[in-house]
């Protein structure tokens, strides 16, 4: 599936509550976002598996990929478009092994000797971050600021989505720094109006 990473929306259930997930992705997509992920760092596989589901269904005909968050068996299972994994979930190889080629695969780095190590031929794309200390994500690595990104964009020789901390008041110098795109949960998650929220980024 070809992917575009302009506007990736990853999701957090408890943020999403109110209106749902599967209503906030939906509106988010009519917003214009360009790439899904299903992050839930507490559910069951089961649980992620019948999500991941429903979710494919609402994104069925819009073009927008469903990537899964560090979960390999949730991604077979639901037939996902791809995976994304961090520095610690598992072996990149094994993960394009058991995916097949054409499934979209990302991995997040967070500095230069991560992206050195990482097996770019077996990669579609890199999210690199944190850019700014943020909430959403527990324990995350230092924060890179704008100066980080750039060295990593520039460095990196796929395609790369900026993540941590964004706006859509911070396009412009995600955009400078080389970036291909931007990555936000609570940008659009847990906002009144996940439609509106997606489209402040265009
Ligand atoms: N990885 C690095 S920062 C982050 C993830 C999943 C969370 C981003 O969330 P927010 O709300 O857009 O800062
Ligand atoms: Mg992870």
């Amino acid at each position: 599936m070809p992917f575009d990473l302009s506007l990736y929306l990853v999701t957090d259930a408890e943020l999403c509550a109110e209106i749902g997930l599967e209503k906030t992705v939906e509106a988010a997509v009519q917003g214009g976002i360009t790439m899904v992920q299903l992050r839930d760092k507490d559910a069951s596989d089961e649980h992620m598996i019948a999500q991941a589901k429903r979710l494919k269904a609402i994104l069925a005909g819009s073009g927008v990929p469903l990537i899964i968050n560090d979960r390999l068996n949730v991604a077979l299972a639901s037939q996902a478009d791809g995976l994304h994994v961090g520095q610690s979930d598992m072996a990149i190889h094994e993960a394009r092994d058991a995916l097949g080629p054409h499934a979209i695969l990302g991995l997040s780095i967070n500095t230069l000797a991560q992206l050195q190590g990482a097996p770019v031929e077996l990669l579609d794309y890199v999210g690199i971050g944190p850019v700014f200390a943020t909430v959403s994500k527990q324990d995350h690595a230092q924060p890179i600021g704008f100066d980080g990104l750039a060295q990593l964009a520039t460095a990196c020789q796929l395609p790369s989505v900026a993540i941590g901390g964004l706006k859509a008041e911070h396009i412009a110098q995600v955009k400078a720094a080389g970036a291909n795109g931007i990555a936000v949960i609570s940008a659009i998650c847990g906002q009144p109006d996940p439609r509106l929220a997606a489209q402040a980024f265009s």
